[in-house]
């Protein structure tokens, strides 16, 4: 397996789930970490247990990814030493609400449609460049089996997954000829504070969605998103679709008892 350890990964939305659980399994291969949220304490917190348990160099900043100038400025502004991103894991995203498309709060919308869709491209397109220039580079972005079929009352988050999709199709093809690859990585259903961002903290609500279902946990993405790193320089992995046994795609559960 080619090693990854002392090259950079920067991960958005690495506070918590599955950006958490991606920065511990790249500091397990001795990856340095670049990592970036909203909040800056929890990743303060993170990058203080990853240094004491995997040693390995991490740098935080704290960035809402739906601010291009914000995004630019960060990416421009990094110190010298972590200017050489390797891989970008474009994790950032949430959903907003569960209701029909007509009858939905447009706040919503802008908000996953900032982050989801146009927040990706803000970061890809400040990092990627770098990438093509130094003829090394990884870019994995977090999809959804929500962007494979649309569910009901999901509709524009659904929009922004199938708009992932296309835009890491996208990616791939405008990197043709350069030696950077691309990834999407489309789980289904995790336990992570998904379902609680989504209905803005009614937990009783969320706890509803997991209800007699064994999920897929953080750390299972995260190994996959490990994986598909790791191949050979030869391989590019373009889509992975997963979900708990328990799911059959975005429509289908099987709910024990
Ligand atoms: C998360 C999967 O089905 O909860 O992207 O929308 S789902």
């Amino acid at each position: 397996m080619p090693s990854i350890r002392d090259r950079v990964a920067f991960i958005t939305g690495a506070s918590s789930g599955i950006g958490r659980a991606t920065a511990l399994a790249f500091a397990a291969e001795g990856t340095k970490l670049l990592l970036c949220a909203r909040r800056a304490d929890k990743l303060e917190e993170l990058a203080t247990e990853i240094a004491s348990t995997h040693g390995v160099a991490v740098h935080t900043f704290s960035l809402d990814v739906q601010d291009r100038l914000a995004v630019n400025a960060a990416i421009e502004g990094l110190p010298e030493e972590w200017r050489k991103i390797d891989i970008l894991v474009n994790n950032a995203g949430l959903s907003r609400g569960l209701a029909k498309v007509y009858e939905d709060d447009s706040q919503n919308w802008d908000e996953m449609i900032d982050t989801n869709m146009k927040g990706l491209l803000y970061v890809t397109r400040a990092v990627v460049p770098g990438m093509v220039e130094r003829g090394l580079g990884h870019v994995i972005n977090l999809g959804s089996t929500a962007g494979h079929i649309t569910y009901a009352n999901g509709t524009v988050y659904c929009a922004t997954k199938a708009a992932e999709k296309a835009i890491s199709e996208g990616l791939k093809l405008d990197l043709m000829g350069t030696p950077v690859r691309v990834t999407s990585v489309d789980p289904g259903m995790v336990e992570t504070a998904f379902s609680e961002v989504r209905f803005r903290g009614d937990t009783e609500r969320a706890a509803k969605i997991y209800q007699n279902i064994t999920p897929l946990i953080p750390e299972d993405v995260a190994d996959t998103i490990v994986w598909a790193a790791t191949r050979p320089a030869r391989v590019n992995i373009h889509t992975i679709v997963m979900t708990t046994i328990d799911q059959g795609n975005s429509l289908v559960f099987h709910r024990r008892g």
